[in-house]
């Protein structure tokens, strides 16, 4: 399987995200992509290649202009309001809720931090819009190798993606991956795309960007959002909208699911993407499932991600794996892996 890395991940490394009113330690850790790196190199999964840098038309296809504008400055802006910012990460503190307006665009740039984000959680780096880029970069090079007849590939990077929107960060996401992925293979032919979101969370940021479109069906299984973040998205009744209506499958599991339950529910998903002729799949890979995850409540143990694998593996439809959650790091690599090889045996 080739294997799509960002070598520049390591340039987006947050000190802390707000929970529960105070600063701690982040869970997405630039460690988490060296553990599957390693264990890609270490199981000869394949080859390991970087990416060109996409032109910021192709990111355009998915996110707003003013968003990429505003990511690709932040940082510097951060550290203009005051040069001891440099040795801070960049939080917001303002959000446009309901009855503000959001076309405005403040010249302040904590305003705009709120504006174009959803949670407080996601910081921004010195080198967040380095790293992302990249990342995405690595997303289109996957695509497009797919369209050049390639069976599958992974796309092996950090910050993950299914949480970013049209024009908002969250989530630990800032550019989504799976999406501009998936819109790679729409704009280099093929009709009709799935993702499949297995992360732990749903994948707000995927389904939003497509929820009214006909073309890219969007499949989730993931923690009910009545208790799990990102709790105001990813119910079951969000079926998609005008001519996107039936295109979008959510199937939450209450906290606790175990891999048996859990399995099923990605058959159904599975199903219905078949059902509906996808082309082509991407898969929003979310190792968070994982019984031993620090933020996350399902019971998947390391030996199940191989049954995963063998699973997508059946659906037999062309597929990109995007890496996205899992922060029991010492494991993620394993079970990563695990997939990828359950797969591609
Ligand atoms: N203190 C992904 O898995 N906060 N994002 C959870 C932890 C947000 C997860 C609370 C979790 C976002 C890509
Ligand atoms: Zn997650």
């Amino acid at each position: 399987m080739l294997v799509f890395h960002n070598d520049r991940h390591a340039l987006h490394h947050g000190r802390h995200e707000m929970f529960r009113g105070q600063l701690v330690p982040c869970f997405e850790v630039p460690a988490r992509a060296d553990y599957v790196l390693q264990e890609v190199r270490s199981r000869g999964l394949g080859p390991v290649q970087g990416a060109p840098d996409a032109p910021l038309e192709v990111f355009e296809r998915i996110h707003a202009p003013r968003y990429l504008q505003f990511l690709s400055t932040a940082w510097q802006e951060w550290v203009a309001l005051d040069p001891s910012n440099a040795e801070r990460d960049a939080l917001p503190s303002y959000w446009p809720i309901r009855t503000f307006r959001s076309d405005v665009l403040p010249a302040s740039f904590p305003a705009r931090m709120g504006l174009f984000s959803y949670d407080a959680g996601s910081p921004i780096t010195a080198g967040t819009w380095e790293a992302a880029r990249q990342g995405a970069s690595c997303a289109v090079a996957g695509a497009r190798s797919l369209l050049q007849g390639e069976r599958c590939a992974f796309v092996l990077t950090r910050p993950p993606g299914h949480h970013a929107g049209h024009d908002f960060f969250g989530g630990y996401c800032f550019l989504n991956n799976g999406a501009i992925a998936a819109q790679v293979l729409r704009d280099g032919g093929l009709q009709r795309v799935a993702v499949l979101d297995i992360d732990y969370h749903h994948g707000n940021g995927t389904q939003a960007i497509f929820y009214e479109r006909a073309d890219v069906f969007f499949a989730s299984v993931h923690g009910d959002p009545h208790t799990e973040y990102p709790y105001y998205l990813g119910y079951a009744d969000e079926r998609g909208a005008g001519a996107g209506l039936g295109c979008n499958l959510n199937l939450p599991l209450p906290r606790g699911t175990g891999f048996d339950r859990w399995r099923q529910a990605m058959a159904d998903a599975l199903q219905a993407i078949a059902a509906w002729r996808a082309e082509a799949l991407v898969v929003s890979l979310g190792l968070d499932t994982f019984a031993g995850d620090p933020i996350a409540g399902f019971t998947l143990a390391g030996d199940d991600y191989l049954r995963i694998g063998e699973d997508l593996a059946a659906a037999g439809l062309p597929t990109l794996f995007v890496f996205e959650g899992g922060y029991a790091v010492a494991e993620v690599g394993v079970n990563a892996v695990n997939v990828l090889e359950g797969f591609a045996q």
